[in-house]
């Protein structure tokens, strides 16, 4: 595996960067943007799994990266994705001729071509291209909203909110975001923030200042039997926030949960942090590291750092989750939305940012 880190003044930059370098296939190990002497430094590590070279593909790697290859360190569904991906392939390549778009309304043949050009997978164009071929459904946005589902963060009332995903994906900035709203929206609940990144790093500092702040709880647990303490100590709480740490090599969320003996509790939603512009084989490798019946939503981040969002359609059907929240900028404050459909539907036909006015590609909007 080849891996290496590369530097710019946007992840825009960068990201074009690395496909030029590695290819499209280059997964992103860590997104983090710094400040060096006076200036935002944005710093990614980016890896690829050579084509010829099996040994190498074995090896695990941080954020599931065997998965690439089609082969995972847990042993678990690589090969049969991976194997169902390929199918898929070939599936499409066959049924894509008789996908003539010209067949459709020109509005609708608009939004088609305009979502292919998004990155959306062809097995989702092609169900599309059915359903608005039968004539019965008009809206291709309706279609695309049974894939593309969302629930905002807020409605769900588990008292456990768990915040995982891949590294610098945005856990620790989104955790502070959905505890803060939470208190904002009822001042009276006792709220604690729970950090269970051992690392010492990952934002710990931010995360503790931001409760202390506040008025929410803080505390640590990095280790599974610190972690028992603390579900016994807040019993009295209305919510906690807990930050995961990135998985280790090899490990998955569901052994972190059992760990932890929170398997199986109804009291227990985990949102996973993803970034738009990963690559597709990234995004099956974090998923089979994080697929477990408690995880509940995604929430996109740093959608301000991204070029197309197709894959926001492409993720909601593989992993079948809603999105929660839409997180646009660096900042604590004012840069994440709960996820809604028409925040959803001018990111991907118009690059429109939640809380942004103007649309900025009408004519695609009017046209789904
Ligand atoms: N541009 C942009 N930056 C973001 C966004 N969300 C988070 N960030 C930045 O991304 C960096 C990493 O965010 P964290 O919240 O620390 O990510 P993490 O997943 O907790 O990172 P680790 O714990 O180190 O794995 C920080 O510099 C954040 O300010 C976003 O939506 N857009
Ligand atoms: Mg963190």
């Amino acid at each position: 595996m080849r891996v290496k880190t590369f530097r710019g003044a946007s992840a825009a930059q960068v990201i074009a960067q690395i496909k030029k370098e590695l290819g499209p296939d280059a997964v992103i190990l860590s997104n983090q943007t710094k400040r060096e002497n006076g200036k935002a430094v944005c710093e990614i590590m980016a890896a690829v799994e050579p084509e010829d070279d099996p040994a190498e593909r074995a090896d695990a790697g941080e954020d599931g990266l065997p998965g690439v290859a089609g082969k995972t360190a847990s042993g678990g569904h690589g090969g049969w994705e991976q194997e169902w991906c390929e199918m898929k392939g070939h599936l499409s390549a066959l049924l894509k001729p008789h996908m003539n778009l010209d067949s459709l309304p020109p509005r609708q043949k608009l939004a088609m071509q305009y979502l292919e050009r998004e990155g959306v997978d062809e097995s989702i164009l092609m169900g599309l291209f059915r359903q608005l071929q039968t004539g019965k459904t008009v809206s291709l946005l309706a279609e695309l909203g049974k894939v593309a589902r969302v629930k905002p963060f807020s409605a769900f009332p588990e008292k456990f909110q768990l915040v995982a995903g891949p590294s610098g994906s945005g856990k620790t900035t989104a955790l502070i975001r959905m505890a803060l709203a939470a208190k904002r929206a009822d001042p009276a609940r006792r709220i604690g923030v729970l950090n269970c990144d051992g690392r010492g790093v990952g934002g710990k500092a931010i995360l503790k200042r931001y409760a202390e702040l506040s008025g929410l709880t803080y505390a640590e647990a990095a280790e599974p039997e610190d972690f028992v303490k603390v579900l016994l100590a807040c019993r009295n709480f209305d919510a906690i926030f807990v930050d995961l740490p990135t998985l280790a090599p090899g490990q998955t969320l569901h052994q972190w949960l059992k760990d932890r003996s929170l398997l199986p509790r109804d009291d227990v939603a985990v949102h996973l942090t993803l970034s738009p512009y990963y690559a597709p084989a990234h995004y099956r490798a974090v998923w089979e590291r994080h697929r477990a019946d408690l995880v509940k939503s995604i929430i996109w981040t740093k959608l301000d750092e991204a070029g197309t969002f197709g894959s926001l359609i492409n993720t909601a059907q593989m992993t079948g989750l809603p999105a929660s929240a839409l997180s646009f900028g660096p900042g604590v404050v004012d840069a994440m939305a709960q996820a809604d459909s028409q925040a959803l539907w001018r990111l991907l036909f118009s690059h429109q940012m939640p809380g942004c006015a103007q649309a900025t590609n009408p004519h695609v909007e009017q046209a789904a």
